[in-house]
């Protein structure tokens, strides 16, 4: 019986892959923890519980007492607010990591997913269809810290045989949590100004497009991934994944063809800079010839989901 530990149930991707693992592998089985209180449809569902990961002692006792077998360590300072705290951030999302590969090592977990980003990709990135294997030279603090921690999941996986499995996630798009301090975040926040003030000020350039996705996607690709055999698997630093390519100008064009009366104005800040440095579509040719990945929403599908759910949201 998998018993799966899930640190960072209260973030974007944690509380709707928690919800997902626990469809497949049994609500009693999937052990929510974040370090701020998770929300309710996730303390609902199964057990959650307040743990830092950078608390190494406290996580190694739950990890034995729930004997778990498999990790997916989703806490980390996105890059926005990385810029703010460069060394704060890099201690957190680096030790964060550190601690789960030393404790995967020592008990012996089987299986650990660690997210990485297309923050790992600079300036001198091809920018269109960004290949798996590249220039990987990151100018942003959350991107060097992703890169980093991809060569640690290489080298825990070369000298220990660690399980560990990894995914460069584009920007990610969803409605359950409102945006959490990432450069791409604009994607998200842009709906929930549309559904209550019917306008948006952007902090990015109209042009500036990004590799993006819509959570639905990210989730399938994840649990995918960790079900591949692992003798399927040819990437140990982190596979590229790619959904759709957009800029603002587009996501607000989609958002009028559903709301005519909304506005959008640019006002771009320092993320302008970091957005600049990253690739502008991706070449996610590992992730489909290893596992057969592909993705399913495109940019019109996602807007109508989101403008939906959003003002659901709102009302409640
Ligand atoms: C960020 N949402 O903007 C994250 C993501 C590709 C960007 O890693 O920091």
């Amino acid at each position: 019986m998998e018993k799966i530990l899930v640190i960072g149930s209260a973030g974007q991707i944690g509380s709707e892959l928690t919800l997902a693992l626990r469809n497949v592998y049994g609500e009693g089985n999937v052990y929510a923890t974040d370090i701020r209180d998770a929300p309710k449809d996730i303390k609902k569902t199964g057990p959650f519980q307040l743990l830092d990961v950078m608390d190494d002692k406290r996580l190694i006792h739950f990890v034995i007492r729930y004997k778990i077998t498999q990790i997916y360590l989703l806490a980390a300072v996105l890059s926005g607010n990385a810029e703010r705290l460069p060394l704060q951030a890099w201690d957190i999302n680096m030790r964060s990591l550190l601690n789960i590969l030393d404790l995967a090592r020592e008990v012996g977990i089987k299986k650990i997913f660690w997210p990485s980003s297309i923050a790992v990709f600079g300036l001198t990135t091809p920018k269109i269809n960004t290949p798996q294997l590249t220039y990987t030279e990151p100018n942003t603090v959350y991107g060097i810290s992703k890169l980093a921690g991809e060569r640690w999941c290489e080298y825990y996986h070369n000298k220990f045989n660690l399980d560990i499995r990894s995914i460069r996630y584009p920007g990610l798009i969803s409605y359950k949590t409102e945006a959490g301090g990432g450069t791409t975040d604009y994607a998200v926040e842009i709906f929930y100004d549309a559904v209550r003030n019917g306008k948006y000020e952007c902090f990015l350039k109209p042009d500036a497009t990004l590799p993006m996705m819509f959570m639905p996607d990210a989730i399938r690709g994840t649990i995918e991934l960790m079900e591949t055999d692992a003798l399927k698997l040819t990437v140990h630093s982190s596979y590229n994944l790619s959904g759709i390519s957009f800029n603002p100008k587009e996501l607000s064009d989609e958002i009028k063809k559903i709301k005519p009366g909304f506005e959008i104005t640019y006002k771009p800040d320092f993320r302008q800079k970091i957005a600049e440095s990253w690739p502008q579509s991706i070449d996610d040719s590992s992730a489909r010839n290893d596992w057969g990945w592909k993705h399913e929403y495109d940019l019109k599908k996602m807007t109508k989901i989101m403008l939906k759910e959003v003002t659901v949201k709102q009302r409640t």
